[in-house]
């Protein structure tokens, strides 16, 4: 039977487990990894702690794109010199501040197709786009991946998108995502990779790819995957990496657990209203909208060609209707930030970038920025146009505030005109990007490990706090319901992101004094409460952590003492993390006990039997005196069992690395 790309690149690099059987526990090798510095301190400490002297992996790379402004205090600069030093010494890659985005940098620089990448940052799968198989996941599980350690998860199911047409002019690769995310949700693709296949693939740049493969994380996707062709050869080559290219393509007689089938040439610009991405409509529904900002950049859509399409609609726009059209309206406040330092270059080289500026954008820095809320927070109760992949409320650093995702053509349309505005009603000509032959490379923030590793010293200031594993599991978990929350909780709820809590990333006595500050108006003060009464329990619905990858929504909870989520189902990324440190991610057998439950209930879970997939009993104490049994569950695997039982996975795993590489104790 023929294999598709997913099932080829799974079996290549399969150490355990049955890849036949989708949702069964598999592990495989990772070749690669990335991290970046939100995520990295952390992933970097649990490196540390394993006490192993080089990562084991082919390559792996260590960015800075997240934490790069603050104001006051010497945090990121601190994580920073902790990030090169720790990266020089363990044979890790480093890209400095200002270099780029990670997803973005990693595509031009490091990406190979076929390979697998395990990468810190719920994004990773960006590198899709050239044929990668690459997973987002929690700082833990990347460092135990540099450790050689393999990846565990279930086999996904593979759903082929069979691409037939070709995009319309003004509706681009980002439409192509959001109309998936209309159609399935941002639990659409729990357990799945959307692998795509099909005649309008070749119409497509490993750029628009990667904005596909990107977004996919919203539908809470296992990782999205082209397949390796011509245009892959041809953007590798164009980065003057055409050794690395290989073809990697399903077999004609390929089969996948599910098709779905999209014709490019239907799609139209669309946009995600707040506060989902899945809250999607065509933009002609809200066209005329007044918005406040337009920020175009992130990891979905910050490549060359996105940022030059901007640029040209505005240059048409001057040539067509003369300068005073060309500019951004006054009421907008509009901002780009590139995805690399090499992006940049082309917009500087080519003229774009005086265009832009001409036209009143303000250029931030080659990073994250204001997707994570790092500056260009929205006004109050602002409406914010973005080319980003997430809109969850606060996450833009306004509470009240309401942000729209789009494409780069929706976004500079709307730049223009002051409202929402479908680029289609421009009057212009159709803009085709012809991708460069040869892209400008500037490495020179890129950094190779050091040729001396023992002569480098590992800073480590004192805004750098690790903590103290938990230890192995008592046989009955017994505390309060300190919070209970509704559907698609994210991470972004849990462990907010922003420009006054992100640099705390690394320090988790002072981070997990934010644990569900965003609920702190109707809930009171969770770390607080939680540390009063010695942990307890956190009670969710469906979908519990979707979103990023940041471990920092598990480890705070445990540093507070959280012992298990009790939740209808749970985003995947988040379930291993809460596992990796030591929280039961338990399922409710039946659902409407979900309604029984309050917030200052007792629980008793006796855990001493915890088995996969068995029932466990949780004894319901209700302050009034009324009490009651529930039935809860799980999904767990034996290993994840032992893990739990352990204490969390550095107690679990350590002492097995340390003796596969021969390292004394
Ligand atoms: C995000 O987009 O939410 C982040 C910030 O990149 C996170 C990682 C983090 O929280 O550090 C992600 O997507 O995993
Ligand atoms: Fe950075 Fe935003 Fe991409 Fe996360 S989603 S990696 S914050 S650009």
């Amino acid at each position: 039977m023929g294999l598709n790309v997913t099932q080829k690149i799974i079996k290549n690099h399969l150490v355990e487990g049955d890849w036949t059987k989708p949702g069964s526990p598999i592990a495989i090798r990772i070749d690669q990894t990335l991290t970046q510095d939100a995520t990295g301190t952390m992933a970097y400490l649990h490196f540390e702690a394993m006490r192993i002297p080089k990562v084991q992996t082919e390559l792996s790379v260590s960015y800075v794109d997240h934490n790069t402004l603050q104001a006051g205090g010497p945090e990121n600069a601190n994580d920073h010199l902790f990030l090169q030093t720790v990266a020089a010494k363990y044979g890790i890659y480093f890209s400095k501040a200002g270099s780029g985005i990670c997803h973005q940098l990693h595509l031009e620089r490091f990406g190979i197709p076929g390979k697998t990448l395990l990468g810190s940052d719920s994004h990773t799968p960006t590198a899709g786009g050239l044929g990668m198989l690459a997973i987002g996941a929690g700082g833990m599980d990347v460092a135990l991946a540099m450790a050689g350690e393999p990846f565990y998860l279930k086999m996904p199911k593979v759903v082929g998108v069979k691409l037939v047409g070709k995009l319309r002019p003004f509706v681009s690769a980002k439409d192509v995502i959001l109309e998936l995310l209309r159609r399935l949700s941002v639990k659409g693709g729990l357990g799945k990779v959307f692998e795509y296949f099909g005649p309008g693939v070749k119409t497509l740049t490993v750029p628009e790819r990667a904005t596909i493969c990107n977004m996919g994380a919203e539908l809470g996707a296992t990782t999205s995957i082209f397949p390796s062709d011509e245009q892959t050869y041809a953007f590798l080559k164009a980065q003057g990496r055409e050794r690395e290219w290989r073809r990697l393509e399903a077999d004609p007689d390929a089969t996948y657990d599910e098709i779905i089938e999209i014709d490019l040439s239907e799609i139209e610009p669309l946009i995600a209203c707040p506060h989902s991405p899945d809250n999607v409509v065509p933009v002609r529904e809200i066209e005329g909208l007044e918005v406040d900002q337009v920020a175009i950049g992130s990891c979905t859509n910050s490549s060359y060609r996105d940022l030059k399409m901007v640029a040209q609609m505005f240059k048409q726009m001057e040539e067509k209707y003369g300068p005073k059209a060309a500019l951004v309206a006054r009421n907008i406040s509009a901002a780009i930030s590139p995805g690399s330092k090499n992006v940049l270059h082309h917009l500087v080289a080519e003229g774009d970038y005086a265009v832009l500026l001409r036209a009143g954008f303000r250029f931030l820095e080659c990073a994250c920025g204001p997707c994570i809320g790092m500056g260009f927070a929205p006004p109050s109760k602002g409406k914010s146009v973005r080319t980003f992949n997430r809109n969850f409320e606060g996450r833009s650093g306004t509470k009240d505030a309401e942000v729209y995702l789009c494409s780069p053509e929706t976004a500079a349309a709307t730049a223009m005109k002051g409202v929402i505005t479908d680029p289609r009603n421009l009057g212009l000509d159709e803009i085709k990007i012809t991708m460069p032959e040869k892209f400008i490379v500037d490495e020179s923030l890129i950094y190779a490990p050091a040729a001396n590793p023992d002569e480098v010293e590992v800073i480590k200031k004192p805004t750098i706090r690790y903590f103290e594993p938990r230890p192995p599991m008592p046989d009955v978990l017994e505390g309060e319901v300190l919070i209970k929350v509704g559907d698609n909780i994210t991470t972004d709820h849990i462990i907010p992101g922003g420009a006054k809590i992100l640099p705390l990333r690394s320090n988790i006595p002072a981070i997990s004094q934010y644990t569900f500050s965003i609920f702190e108006d109707e809930k009171g003060n969770f770390a607080k409460k939680a540390q009063e009464k010695g942990g307890g329990f956190i009670v969710g619905g469906e979908n519990y952590g979707q979103g990023s990858s940041r471990e920092h929504a598990a480890i705070c909870p445990m540093y507070l003492g959280v012992k298990a989520v009790l939740a209808k189902s749970f985003a995947r990324i988040h379930r291993a993390n809460l596992i990796n440190f030591g929280i039961v991610p338990f399922i409710f057998k039946n659902k409407e006990d979900y309604d029984k439950i309050d917030e200052g209930d007792t629980l008793v879970i006796d855990v001493k039997d915890l088995t996969p997939g068995g029932i466990t009993k949780c004894t319901v104490k209700k302050p009034s005196g009324e009490e009651f049994i529930i039935e809860l569950t799980n999904d767990l695997s034996q290993r994840e069992v032992d893990i739990l039982k352990a204490g969390g996975i550095l107690n679990y795993v350590g002492e097995k690395v340390r003796k596969r590489l021969g390292i004394q104790e």
